[in-house]
């Protein structure tokens, strides 16, 4: 076989990119029918999540954000895609050897899939297809591409015709001859190097590959998106109805945001509600068949419909939720009145046994958390919570019923898409986060927040806002908040509406500014009356603290 021109290599490459490309649009289709977690993107995408080193992880959560998902899926699909044209440039003379690896790399997604936690044999169906798939269409590609080098070397040893081409030997004579006569008028473009020039029999075949990889191009595009459409993340709340309240707590106050720009809102709309997992499909339960089973060491397993659990008693709760992952300053917090049942009631029903340790709770989507069997127990009232914000779980929160434990930060207490909960020991089960070296006892740290100024905001010398939120939900609640700007003294803040001692507290405070590159601080003291940490500490392995500081340019 002779030396590929850059065109030809080209041809190649495109062919693998677009077999692979098609193979993963098939896959994401069928698993939209099998289980959208198993699609193969999806499957091998939660497979590195998993695998992430909690450092890196960190890194993301911190730099990313919520994009760290997207990010994910481009990398992933970017690695493919090399992997993929390379296959696609050894099919030119290795055609079985790349067959088989784009096999293989079905493979990796089919294994992947059924590695998944909560993983049912038919995961396997989107990978088999992905495979097929992509097998067929390289093939097809690859013989579009076979005719193009056939044709150009026919054309190299056929000179005149590349010159003159006649009527006998275009077979597409319309095309050849206005394609020509254009031709004529323009220099050579640099990217048509090939040994053939348009108007000679080369060009009907490139014109088939060309047609072929656009169909190629457009159906993976469409099926993909069908597939996203049917299986990713469109699930809404059935048509919930919720229990009213056993007790009801009186509205929550208005919160300092209307008057102090800037300050995160008292009760956080839920769209605003920050979100962290491990999911990257959204789970979508059927609330009908929904369970939650009770078991371990217990005098008596049961398990619960979605009915069975209204029917208890439902009371209502102002929590806020923080990550352990929140940075110093950071957004992964939020504050809203939850609707739920009262663990403690649900684990009486079963009779916790003595000697249990914690409940480990486990989600849907093979997520496993341990919480300390007294936060679930005691009077802080831990909830399975059904409802926030006067509405039914939206699926991003947990639909149809999470945990939310007041005082802990939530990869120990707000287990989402909840299905189990085993009273056990902690030698006995090790959940997600306690196999990746986090700490298993998580209360949250006393800490403040300024969400105004901005830092690194300029603004002009005289009277200027300082407002945030504080927040110690195991620590009694917040007492005092301060204020300092560089070396000066603390200034108390004057605090927002109190939501009780496991919700936030906004706090505003009136700075004169001077003309001059200003650090502003800020410190909150909880109800105990002890003042927050100011040494600096990581988020891993037990939640961050230090003093949050701005800079502020007067001028
Ligand atoms: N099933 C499941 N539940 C989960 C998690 C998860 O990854 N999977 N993450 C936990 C973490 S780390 C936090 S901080 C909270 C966040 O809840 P939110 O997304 O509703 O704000 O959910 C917790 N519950
Ligand atoms: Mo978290």
């Amino acid at each position: 076989m002779s030396t590929p021109t850059r065109t030809t290599r080209l041809t190649y490459a495109v062919s693998g990119l677009l077999a692979a490309a098609a193979g993963m649009a098939a896959g994401h289709l069928v698993a939209a029918f099998v289980n959208p977690a198993a699609s193969p993107v999806l499957a091998i995408g939660s497979t590195v999540v998993d695998a992430t080193p909690t450092p890196v992880k960190e890194w993301a959560v911190q730099t990313l954000g919520t994009n760290d998902k997207p990010v994910l899926l481009t990398t992933v699909a970017v690695v493919t895609a090399l992997a993929s044209a390379g296959i696609g440039l050894l099919s030119r003379s290795r055609h079985s050897l790349a067959n088989a690896l784009l096999v293989v790399l079905a493979a990796l997604a089919g294994i992947a899939a059924l590695l998944r936690p909560a993983s049912l044999p038919q995961d396997i169906i989107p990978a088999v297809v992905a495979g097929t798939v992509g097998v067929a269409v390289l093939s097809g590609l690859r013989l579009l591409a076979e005719r193009i080098e056939d044709s150009a070397q026919l054309a190299a040893r056929g000179g005149d015709q590349r010159s003159q081409p006649t009527p006998a030997t275009v077979p597409d004579r319309g095309w050849a001859t206005s394609r020509g006569a254009s031709r004529g008028q323009e220099p050579e473009s640099p990217l048509d190097h090939t040994a053939y020039a348009p108007g000679t029999p080369g060009t009907p075949a490139r014109r088939s590959f060309l047609l072929g990889a656009a169909g190629v191009t457009v159906g993976a595009a469409a099926v993909g998106a069908l597939g996203q459409k049917l299986g990713g993340g469109a699930s809404t709340p059935a048509d919930v109805t919720l229990p009213a309240p056993a007790t009801t707590l009186p509205p929550l106050p208005t919160g300092i945001e209307g008057k102090v720009k800037g300050v995160s809102a008292f009760r956080t709309p839920t769209s605003d509600f920050y979100r962290v997992d491990t999911a990257l499909v959204i789970p979508r339960v059927d609330v009908d068949t929904w369970k939650l089973e009770v078991d371990g060491m217990v005098d008596k397993p049961f398990s619960m419909s979605f009915k069975d659990l209204l029917a208890m008693d439902v009371i209502e709760k102002d929590i806020t939720l923080n990550c352990v992952s929140n940075d110093v300053g950071g957004p992964y917090i939020s504050s809203t009145r939850w609707l739920g049942v009262r663990v403690r009631d649900v684990l009486e029903r079963a009779g916790i046994q003595s000697g249990v340790e914690q409940i480990f709770s486990e989600s849907v989507d093979g997520m496993t958390i341990s919480t300390p069997v007294e936060a679930l127990t005691d009077d802080r009232d831990a909830l399975i919570a059904i409802a926030m914000d006067g509405q039914p779980l939206p699926p991003r929160h947990g639909f149809p019923a999470r945990l939310v434990t007041p005082g802990l930060y939530g990869f120990v207490g707000a287990t989402k898409w909840l299905s189990k909960l085993t009273a056990t020991t902690y030698a006995k089960d090790k959940a997600y986060w306690t196999e990746r070296d986090w700490v298993t006892d998580a209360p949250v740290k006393t800490q403040s927040r300024i969400d105004t100024p901005m830092g690194l905001g300029t603004y002009k010398p005289g009277k200027i806002a300082v407002g945030g939120v504080a927040w110690a939900q195991a620590g009694d609640g917040i007492s005092k908040v301060e204020v300092r700007v560089d070396d000066g003294p603390w200034r108390e803040a004057t605090l927002g509406p109190d939501g009780g001692t496991v919700y936030w507290r906004q706090w505003s405070w009136v700075w004169d500014a001077t003309s001059g590159r200003h650090d502003v601080t800020v410190r909150a003291t909880n109800g105990k009356g002890e003042v927050q940490t100011d040494k600096r500490v990581d988020p891993f392995p037990g939640g961050a603290s230090g003093y949050h500081s701005i800079v502020v340019i007067v001028s």
